[in-house]
């Protein structure tokens, strides 16, 4: 598949640098760059992906800058189509200007994304691989950027092409499986076939179950710090970020908003989530702030109960908390313990020592790995890959049922088609009119 058009943008970010890339693809590249390129030779003479210097010329022939520029003629090039890179100097005017001279000899601006969507559609990598891109460049941490690279690489496209041989191998089956069409699936294949359905699932449910960690590598688990007034709730928040992010002083009540900043965790992204101190109080504006924290609580991954262990202990504290998405901390370890934490086991902290610090991170990640998070296995799906999965795993339940109550065996071929069909969308393949068609060829349809 080819599109007709041909597409120029600055694939630099904006602002000044040392140098700036303007990018051409489509089957007019090279006539663009013929049209404002002059050096010792014409681009459409260029051998592919050479570098050759020259100079860039706007309207009215006005000279615009001196760049070097290289071709990558197709199938070679990252869209799969003739691509031209202009690599100029990074001023933000001039590369505006280049990109202005492309678009008026006949190049159309791209928009965001179209120049990895032409691979998509020139076959250079299938969708996983498309969106890997947009993973790899958002990137947080390590284990983000290896999961990102991974997909790049196609490790998650294997697996849905093996998931889609599998389906693909199960329709030949229940079309072989049928000795007389009218009698439907012998009991005997029956089970075979469930069988294999069943494995199906399987690899359908694994995948499925790396979702949590896709979401948390892209979007970070959200921890949210809570607990009474001046329990050292910002204070926390100060120390785990590595520099004073947020207002902390002696009076109760200090922070009214909810302040979120992100930090690398044992190369998990964590969003935490500094909230207003709970307390009864008149003031509207404190009240509105601790309606916020209580919100913040109902969205947390993980929360962080902190208390302050030289003052009583509050009313809502009763620490015995045993749900998992909640770590309990006693701060100011560094001062005197009242009465009422006697006998009180959680962790203690200090945030003017720094004391237990390393234990609460080594707690955070444990929990956060509890939930779903699998260091060892850099695939992680996002929410389209789940969505379509997820409609894949409910018609192969549906097939199996449709075995079971011995229906005719159209009806399981139906099934797997729609799980079929729901699993090539991840990767972007959609072709399954084919298969259908040879399946159903042989069927007795319209007898
Ligand atoms: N000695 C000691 N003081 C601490 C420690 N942690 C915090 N503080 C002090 O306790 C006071 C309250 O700290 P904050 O971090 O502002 O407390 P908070 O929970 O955010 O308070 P609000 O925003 O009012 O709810 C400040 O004076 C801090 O310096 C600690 O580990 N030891
Ligand atoms: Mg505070």
């Amino acid at each position: 598949m080819t599109v007709a058009d041909t597409i120029a943008a600055i694939s630099t970010p904006p602002g000044e640098g040392a140098i700036a890339l303007v990018r051409v693809s489509g089957a007019n590249a090279i006539q663009v760059a013929d049209k404002i390129f002059r050096g010792k030779e014409q681009p459409t003479q260029f051998a592919s992906h050479v570098q050759h210097f020259g100079e860039i010329f706007g309207a009215e022939n006005q000279l615009i800058d001196q760049v070097v520029l290289s071709i990558h003629r197709a199938p070679a090039s990252y869209t799969g189509e003739d691509l031209v890179e202009i690599s100029c100097h990074g001023g933000t005017l001039v590369s505006a200007k280049v990109l202005q001279a492309c678009l008026r000899v006949g190049a159309r601006a791209a928009r965001p994304g179209e120049f990895t969507e032409r691979a998509f559609l020139n076959g250079k990598m299938d969708l996983t691989q498309a969106e890997a891109v947009i993973d790899l460049i958002r990137a947080r941490t390590d284990l983000a950027l290896r999961s990102a690279t991974e997909q790049l690489e196609g490790t998650l496209g294997q697996q849905i092409r093996a998931i889609r041989d599998d389906l693909v191998a199960l329709l030949a089956h229940i079309n072989a499986s049928i000795d007389f069409p009218e009698e439907g699936i012998a009991p005997d294949e029956g089970e075979k076939l469930q069988l294999r359905i069943d494995s199906v699932r399987n690899e359908i449910v694994a995948l499925l179950a790396t979702a949590d960690q896709g979401r948390i590598l892209r979007e970070g688990v959200r921890v949210v710090i809570y607990g009474a007034t001046n329990a050292g709730k910002s204070s926390l928040l100060n120390r785990l970020l590595g520099y004073d992010r947020v207002i902390v002083s002696d009076t109760h009540g200090t922070t009214r908003d909810i302040i979120e900043e992100t930090v690398n965790l044992g190369g998990v992204p964590i969003r935490l989530l500094d909230t207003a101190g709970l307390r009864a109080s008149e003031s509207e504006l404190e009240n509105e702030g601790i309606a916020r924290t209580e919100k913040s609580l109902q969205l947390a991954d993980l929360r962080l109960h902190i208390a302050d262990r030289n003052a009583p202990r509050p009313p809502h504290f009763d620490g015995r908390t045993s749900d998992a998405n909640e770590i309990v901390i006693l701060n100011k370890s560094d001062l005197p313990e009242d009465s009422d934490w006697k006998n009180f086991h959680s962790l203690r902290i200090s945030c003017v020592t720094g004391e237990g610090l390393p234990q609460l991170q080594k707690e955070i990640l444990a929990h956060i790995s509890q939930q779903n998070l699998r260091p060892e296995s850099a695939v992680a799906i996002n929410t389209r890959h789940r969505d379509c999965l997820r409609r894949a795993l409910e018609s192969c339940d549906q097939a199996r049922t449709a075995l079971r109550q011995k229906l005719s065996p159209e009806y399981v071929a139906v099934d797997i088609n729609e799980a079929l069909r729901a699993v090539g969308e991840v990767i972007g393949v959609v072709d399954v009119e084919q298969i259908l068609d040879s399946v159903f060829s042989q069927f007795c349809i319209g007898k």
